[in-house]
């Protein structure tokens, strides 16, 4: 493996890019996934690569809704195994919540290998090990309505029956459609922009290999209020206005940036 020198400015992105490569050589991501994090790198650079404010009110939003919950589950892909395999378990694990490998690019040894890859970090016992791949009907338990990738195939003791569902870098048709069924959908994406960002009810626009301890952190934090006070959170945040913050966010970055650039020339 290359090694990162410590003192390169962009070292810690480029540590982040690693554990995608390691993972992709373990088994564990797809080749896409390696694409996904390139366009994941180039929101969190205009972003400027920290937890912004926003990103802040979502985390707490989000860290309500799954206390709120019911059976609150957590959709695992590839990439997710990869860059955070330890904090997902251990946000499973706080929330009382359960992990479900869902891919997008399914395939039957990748799925093995991220089950694996979470029970070796503590995830017990994890659903989705027989949700379908394509072309592969009858391994399903149950289908998403209006999906056609194949995360349509679901655990029926998963996400099929879950109130709430963390489906981090996820697609736009999925979040739709688990909206339809009158599930609450969190996700993280840096793209404010995405479908998924904008279809989820609540978007964590940060990188995940940040806002997850976070997210622990705030669940541990809000474990002892009340449920009035839970759904008051819930209630006041506000998933489109804080999108457009994070727009905003970029915009002017850009703009200071691109002001830094003609003051030096
Ligand atoms: O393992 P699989 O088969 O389920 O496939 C997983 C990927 C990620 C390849 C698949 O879900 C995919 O193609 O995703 P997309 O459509 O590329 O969407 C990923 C979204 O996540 C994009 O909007 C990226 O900006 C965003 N993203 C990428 N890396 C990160 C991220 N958001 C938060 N943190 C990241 N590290």
């Amino acid at each position: 493996m290359t090694v990162i020198p410590k003192t390169h400015p962009r070292a810690e992105s480029l540590l982040i890019r690693e554990r995608l490569v390691k993972g992709f050589e373990e088994g564990l991501v797809a080749k896409e996934g390696l694409l996904a994090q390139g366009r994941g790198e180039a929101f969190d650079y205009l972003l400027g690569e920290q937890t912004n404010e926003a990103a802040r009110r979502a985390i707490r939003a989000a860290a309500a809704q799954i206390l709120l919950a019911d059976r609150p589950v957590i959709s695992v892909n590839g990439n997710i195994s990869a860059l955070v395999p330890e904090s997902i378990v251990k946000l499973a694990n706080k929330s009382n919540g359960r992990l479900e490998v869902n891919l997008f690019y399914a395939d039957r040894q990748r799925r093995q290998a991220i089950i694996k890859t979470l029970q070796k970090n503590g995830g017990g016992e994890i659903l989705g090990s027989n949700n379908g791949d394509e072309g592969d009907d009858a391994f399903s338990s149950k289908k998403l309505d209006g999906v056609d990738s194949a995360r349509r195939f679901v655990d029926s003791e998963g996400i099929f029956a879950a109130d709430v569902v963390v489906v981090p870098l996820e697609d736009g048709d999925r979040t739709a459609a688990l909206r339809r069924m009158g599930k609450t959908v969190i996700t993280f994406d840096l793209n404010p922009l995405s479908r998924t960002a904008q279809t989820a009810n609540i978007t964590i626009v940060d990188n995940v290999t940040r806002a997850v301890e976070l997210l622990i952190d705030k669940v541990a934090e809000l474990s002892e209020s009340s449920k009035s006070s839970l759904q008051e959170i819930v209630k006041s945040f506000d998933n489109k206005e804080n999108l457009q913050e994070c727009v905003k966010q970029i915009k002017d970055n850009l703009e200071e940036r691109g002001a830094g650039i003609a003051q030096d020339s």
